[in-house]
């Protein structure tokens, strides 16, 4: 048997829709397991169970012909091929355990005093202030404070890291005017990351020098451990900016969970959790199929993109119960924000951590958290971003 496939006259990379991808996905998933989008000649998926199955099947959803729009084999990629990201097993496995090594929970405990310490201070200026805007003000400013220290970066050029991941993040969609605006006169951030990833540019003790010393003991090549090394720039700073301003938007539009946190600031690990299941910041990727596979009675031929939209099954009626709804009773986990399976994300020991240091701070010092204004969004193709998002405290 085989079945009409659904073809919906919708572009999820248009502005009306990244400016509010939420308000779209339930035509997605309503027109059925598998669409055609016309206006990306892909296929895409908007069930969690979908999703999470495409995500698990790695042999047959592969990452290694890029996880954007751009199929490898048929173009030359945006930039050189991440060794994480955009390769499948065997060459993964080696890069992927190499990383893992690195990215420990051992350096994290290790970290957490000065980074609690650090978020503390933070907030305390800011409840002082009393109003302050949550994105250039805090989700900006926290990761900023931890994240470059622990690769090690050199000082010069720090600020640069946004605009690059701006710009890889867009870059996993079409060459559409969001593209194209990020990308003006920025050739200077593409510029930064290159050095910054070259061993000498890199301070002793540093997760970035950890990469070149295991490329030391043969784990890999020394030119792979600069592209390694560019995988902690590309996906450590946006990601986590983002994620931190989407808590503190969920927790000012949600004052009944946040008086929860505030009365239980234990919670803190959740609240991050379910923020990021509410509005997560990584929207979509794309895997593309080696093989002809049948998904709910259609056939995807082999050689076909297909966009996961991510942040679509972690509000699937289908799996959570009122998934609009920001819930910190809520067991938040199997959402598919970090991804699943083996590409699952790298960093997310890191984003938890800081996600779970400011929502505590915050609890601690801040009796309640409104809106001052309305959040500005800014568009990207793969994340859903904030510009400027207003708040004022109450001190507690
Ligand atoms: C998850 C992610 C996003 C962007 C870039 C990379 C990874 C990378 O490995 O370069």
């Amino acid at each position: 048997m085989t079945m009409t496939l659904a073809r919906l006259d919708l572009d999820p990379f248009d502005e009306a829709f990244l400016a509010d991808p939420y308000a779209h996905h339930g035509a997605i998933r309503d027109a059925g397991r598998v669409v055609w989008l016309d206006s990306i000649g892909a296929y895409g998926m908007a069930h969690y169970e979908d999703v999470r199955r495409a995500l698990r099947d790695h042999e047959t959803y592969c990452s290694a012909r890029g996880v954007g729009l751009a199929d490898f084999a048929k173009e030359e990629p945006f930039r050189p091929r991440s060794l994480l990201l955009e390769v499948d097993p065997p060459l993964h496995n080696r890069t992927r355990s190499m990383m893992n090594g690195i990215v420990s929970l051992k350096a994290l405990k290790q970290f957490r005093p000065l980074w609690k310490e650090k978020a503390e201070s933070l907030i305390d200026e800011l409840v002082g202030r009393r109003r302050f805007d949550a994105v250039s003000d805090l989700g900006e400013v926290f990761p900023m404070m931890v994240f470059p220290d622990t690769i090690g970066l050199m000082d010069e050029g720090r600020e640069l890291l946004l605009d690059y991941a701006a710009i890889v993040f867009n870059a996993f969609g079409p060459r559409n005017a969001v593209f194209e605006e990020c990308n003006r006169g920025k050739e200077g951030a593409i510029d930064w990351v290159a050095q910054a990833c070259k061993r000498e540019y890199l301070k002793p003790g540093g997760w970035g020098m950890q990469v070149y010393e295991a490329a030391d003991r043969g784990v890999c090549s020394h030119d792979e451990a600069e592209r390694l090394v560019r995988s902690f720039l590309s996906a450590g700073v946006d990601t986590t900016v983002n994620g931190i301003s989407h808590l503190v938007l969920a927790l000012a539009e949600h004052p009944d969970e946040y008086a929860k946190l505030r009365a239980n600031p234990r919670l803190a690990v959740k609240a991050f959790e379910e923020s990021l299941r509410w509005d997560s910041t990584v929207q979509t990727f794309f895997r593309t199929t080696t093989r002809e596979v049948e998904v709910a009675g259609t056939v995807i031929p082999e050689g076909a993109k297909v966009l996961l939209f991510l942040a679509a099954a972690n509000r699937d009626p289908a799996r959570w119960e009122n998934p609009e709804r920001f819930d910190l009773d809520r067991n938040a986990s199997g959402h598919v924000g970090f991804g699943f399976g083996i590409h699952q994300c790298l960093g997310q020991m890191v984003a938890r951590l800081e996600g779970e240091l400011i929502a505590t701070a915050l609890a601690e010092r801040a009796a309640a958290i409104r809106l001052a204004g309305p959040p500005l969004r800014r568009l990207n193709n793969t994340l859903h971003a904030i510009e400027s998002l207003p708040v004022e405290v109450t001190p507690a």
